[in-house]
């Protein structure tokens, strides 16, 4: 029996209607299906201006009681967890409903004993193990505040994020596994604090077995701790409104922001949006391939499945380790029925060629899905034909580490898809097309920028000690809209196409970095003047970063390109993380400036296209023959 709703089209479309003349009526509904310590007293109170939003105001959850307790009689037995390691060899795990409440009760303890209540914030580094799942739930379990970060990001982005959250407490492990690499994860955490005085314990799980350093006082390890604590941990019980985790996120500016999900709203539009759109049996097994370190592993590996008491899968590895058939191997051994996976590794998939997907039988298969960043019509196609078999409905999710949860999407077999489409929106979820001047834009066959005008659920409440400038990003662009970033099209029967950032955003094989971001990384290195990144059509990563970079000494004899490249390179890995390295870097003389001393990004993004066709005026520029010589040297 499907745990979804939506089961036809006309059930789709009696929803939507609903949501958008009865918003409130509708997502009450929605959440009277979980489990509330106390039912809340108003249904929504908004405006977009300041912004203010509240869902389910006066109502007591606890998103694990939903997550966990809830299942236990029903599904006590049935697997929850099935973990599959980075080396095949090496033994795999699965956790029932029961273990893994046991061991997240445990762990909530583990977090108690060391110092952590209610409203605490803890920052978690780790790879994906059990154990980071666990960690997750064990905050949400007692109320503390989860900041996971991603663990490829740098000592120095760790540390950053540490300190902007002021959290008191680390999880980490000793070091992890990434294909055939190793990386000391403790060793990043050492360097970090060494600049966080807020944190005072860190709880380092031992993944590989190595003897990493312990700091008397400071750190201990999990396997001392589990043994300390009883089995036994109630769900705290949480106001609808308190936050549930901050979660970092590039923008337009240098910093990372930190987006802040608060518990009622998240829970209600993930359970929701997860049971409708990937349609799952009772029996099914899913698997998100994404990392937990994103919002995607957050919202569709640990919460949705496990509110909707599903079979969630959790990969430590990556898809090319040990060969480019890892995907497909895993997807048999255990049988996955519902397989989500990013545009990015589809296409390096389909570049290692079809003799890796044909070896396999994927037989289980019955839904398959796509989130990150815009999948173009080769992908789509190779995904359809080779991993799907033609049999399977393709979900394309549109959505946001704002938005917490899927926005635009076909629901799996339910609504209609079209290749590198998104398709419709979900019911509670109200789009508009923007002109230039902020006119939405009616009717069909129309392209311009997407904005959400009305309130759901999932929607950010703020960005962690800044309110402000959560206005400035998403409220105050277009006034009474919520402002994606993001430019799409309207096609003549309604859906959806996302097309791609608007904004100085890039996105590298689904990870966001903002160009400042890495212009304010390359700038560190001493050698540097200053310089632009702007984004360019990738094969494979569907954007790449191109640096252009003014030296201090362009002439300097011992200086080769080479080498000042690679030290740039080290810089970003060191600054941000080896995820944002640039795909190439042109050594300049000068940069195209207005006269006002505007970069004028237009025309590197062209050079960096190679589309020289169209370069518009530059006569205007401070020094117009800089543009040449940009040219003449491009990569
Ligand atoms: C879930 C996630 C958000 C940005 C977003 C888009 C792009 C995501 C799709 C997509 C086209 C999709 N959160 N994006 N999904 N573009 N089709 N199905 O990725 O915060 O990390 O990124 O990603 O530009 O604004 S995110």
């Amino acid at each position: 029996m499907k745990s979804s709703e939506l089961r036809s089209f006309e059930d789709y479309q009696k929803a939507y209607e609903l949501s958008v003349k009865e918003p409130e009526i509708f997502w009450e509904e929605q959440a009277m299906k979980l489990k509330w310590i106390k039912k809340w007293d108003k249904t929504l109170q908004w405006n977009f201006d300041e912004p203010h939003i509240k869902w389910f105001e006066g109502g007591k959850f606890n998103i694990t009681e939903n997550c966990l307790d809830r299942h236990l009689e029903k599904r006590g037995n049935k697997i929850a967890l099935i973990w599959e390691p980075n080396d095949p060899k090496e033994r795999f795990l699965r956790l029932t409903y029961k273990e893994l409440y046991d061991k997240v009760c445990q762990m909530a303890n583990v977090l108690k004993r060391n110092g952590i209540s209610k409203g605490d914030v803890v920052c978690i580094y780790m790879p994906m193990i059990p154990e980071l799942a666990i960690s997750v739930l064990a905050c949400a379990r007692i109320g503390a505040i989860h900041s996971v970060v991603f663990a490829g990001f740098s000592a120095s982005a760790l540390a950053g994020r540490i300190q902007d959250a002021k959290a008191k407490l680390i999880l980490t492990s000793d070091g992890l596994n990434r294909g055939a690499k190793q990386i000391p994860t403790k060793r990043i955490v050492d360097e970090a604090l060494e600049h966080c005085p807020s944190v005072q314990k860190v709880i380092v799980v031992d993944r590989l077995g190595w003897a990493v350093d312990m700091i008397e006082g400071r750190d201990v390890y999990l396997h001392n701790e589990l043994p300390m604590v009883d089995k036994h941990c109630p769900p705290e019980p949480m106001d609808a409104e308190d936050t549930l985790f901050i979660l970092y996120t590039s923008g337009s500016t240098g910093k990372p922001k930190g987006v802040v999900h608060t518990i009622g709203g998240y829970a209600v539009f993930v359970d929701y949006t997860f049971r409708n759109v990937f349609q799952m049996d009772e029996s099914d097994i899913y698997w998100c391939t994404a990392d937990i370190g994103w919002v995607t592993g957050h919202s569709y590996i640990v919460y949705g499945p496990l509110l909707a008491g599903a079979t969630t899968t959790m990969f430590e590895g990556i898809p090319t380790y040990p060969d480019p058939g890892r995907f497909w191997q895993v997807i048999d051994k255990y049988g996955i029925t519902h397989f989500y996976t990013a545009p990015t590794a589809i296409r390096s998939l389909m570049a290692a060629g079809e003799d890796h997907v044909l070896s396999y039988s994927l037989d289980s298969l019955k839904v398959i899905g796509s989130v990150g960043e815009p999948i173009n019509e080769e992908a789509w196609h190779w995904y359809n034909i080779h991993v799907g078999k033609e049999k399977c409905p393709i979900v394309d999710t549109w959505w946001q580490t704002e938005t917490a949860g899927i926005m635009i999407s076909s629901l799996a077999g339910v609504t209609p898809t079209k290749p590198t489409y998104a398709a419709y929106p979900l019911p509670g979820v109200q789009p508009v097309l923007l002109d230039g001047e902020g006119n939405e834009l009616h009717g069909n066959n129309v392209e311009g920028y997407l904005c959400i005008k009305y309130p759901w659920p999932g929607i950010l409440r703020t960005t962690y000690g800044d309110h402000d400038r959560c206005r400035q990003t998403y409220f105050s662009n277009y006034k009474g809209y919520y402002f994606t970033g993001d430019g799409a099209k309207r096609d003549e029967n309604g859906l959806y196409r996302i097309i791609g950032r608007v904004d100085d955003v890039i996105n590298v094989s689904g990870h966001r970095f903002g160009t400042a971001e890495i212009e304010n990384a390359i700038n560190i290195n001493k050698k540097v003047v200053e310089s632009a990144v702007v984004g360019y059509p990738h094969d494979i990563k569907g954007q790449g970063i191109y640096a252009f970079v003014i030296l201090w000494n362009e002439n300097d004899e011992n200086e080769s390109p080479e080498r000042v490249r690679s030290e740039i390179n080290e810089t970003i890995t060191a600054e941000i993380g080896k995820i944002a390295k640039p795909d190439k870097i042109q050594i300049v003389r000068g940069l195209p400036k207005t006269r006002s001393g505007k970069i004028m990004r237009r025309i590197l993004r062209k050079i960096a296209e190679n589309d020289l066709s169209n370069l518009g005026d530059i006569s205007t520029l401070l020094d117009p023959t800089v543009v040449e010589e940009i040219i003449e040297g491009r990569i």
